[in-house]
């Protein structure tokens, strides 16, 4: 299934989506957008995958949306495309995406890699907003997501001076899971991914639906979210199977249902 610029592997219950553009350090043109949003949801619905790693190469995750592609621009032109609106069918995936990023996450790069669950960085990952540069600003969740992951100041930072942050700042702030040496990133994040995708999918999906909830409501219609879900866990064969296996000492064999 991998297409012009998304080039898709399978393994041990997870697939791995590479972006491929490297000659321009994987900018996000409109097509390749479309291919990885495509390539995400295909992924979502396959039985064989349980978690989803996204990544670029050692050079670039992705330098940001295409800036030839929209230089020439009219406001109505990017409101008419609605090439944005595919960036946000990526929050709707239900299985966990983790990103391997090495080298520059920049512009919507980076809204990509936050758009994502967890974030495995190689040292030399470099994360930044610098459309204030090109006399925009983020739009595909930069003052928003980044906001919330490394708090106001350091965000006003990072949108106001274009600044670019290391991956050792990127933990330190809180933005990323884990920095691991350039040779290490990716099989750091497919032995997360392997993990992940040993753990019971139904209560896998309904978590991560929970966790991202907290992004959006209040406390209170949060807590009860989640507990609704907890509740709902009591339905599956693997929630009896779990318990069951704790209390016989074994491990448990998951369906999936
Ligand atoms: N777009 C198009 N081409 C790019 C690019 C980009 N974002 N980034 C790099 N390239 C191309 C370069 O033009 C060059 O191509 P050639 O000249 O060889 O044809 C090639 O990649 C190699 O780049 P450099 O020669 O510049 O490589 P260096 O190592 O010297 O520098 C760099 C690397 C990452 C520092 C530099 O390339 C750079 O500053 N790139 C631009 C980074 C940037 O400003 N990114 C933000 C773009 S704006 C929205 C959703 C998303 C967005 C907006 C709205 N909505 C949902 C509403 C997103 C906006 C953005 O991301």
């Amino acid at each position: 299934m991998s297409s012009t610029y998304i080039i898709v592997t399978k393994q041990d219950g997870y697939a791995i989506a590479q972006i491929n553009r490297p000659d321009v350090l994987n900018a996000l043109n409109m097509a390749l957008m479309a291919e990885l949003v495509d390539a995400l949801e295909t992924l979502d619905k396959d039985n064989d995958v349980r978690c989803i790693i996204l990544t670029g190469n050692e050079k670039a995750f992705a330098a940001g949306a295409d800036i030839k592609e929209m230089a020439d621009a009219s406001a109505m032109e990017m409101l008419l495309r609605d090439q944005f609106a595919r960036w946000d069918r990526i929050r709707k995936i239900k299985k966990p995406i983790i990103a391997a990023v090495s080298g520059f996450a920049l512009g919507g790069g980076c809204e990509v890699v936050m758009a994502c669950d967890m974030v495995i960085a190689s040292e030399t990952a470099r994360f930044g907003q610098p459309e204030i540069n090109l006399g925009v600003m983020p739009g595909a969740g930069g003052t928003q997501r980044l906001t919330r992951a490394v708090g106001k100041v350091k965000a006003m930072e990072m949108v106001l001076t274009g600044r670019v942050i290391s991956a050792e700042e990127a933990l330190r702030y809180g933005l990323i899971n884990k920095v691991v040496p350039i040779e290490c990133y990716l099989e750091e994040a497919k032995s997360w991914a392997k993990e992940i995708a040993s753990k019971p999918p139904v209560a896998v999906r309904l978590a991560k639906e929970s966790v991202l909830k907290a992004f959006d409501t209040t406390m209170e219609g949060g807590l009860e979210f989640e507990r609704k879900n907890f509740y709902l866990l009591f339905a599956s064969d693997d929630q009896k199977e779990g318990m069951s296996a704790f209390n016989e000492k074994r491990t448990p064999g998951w369906k999936g249902k």
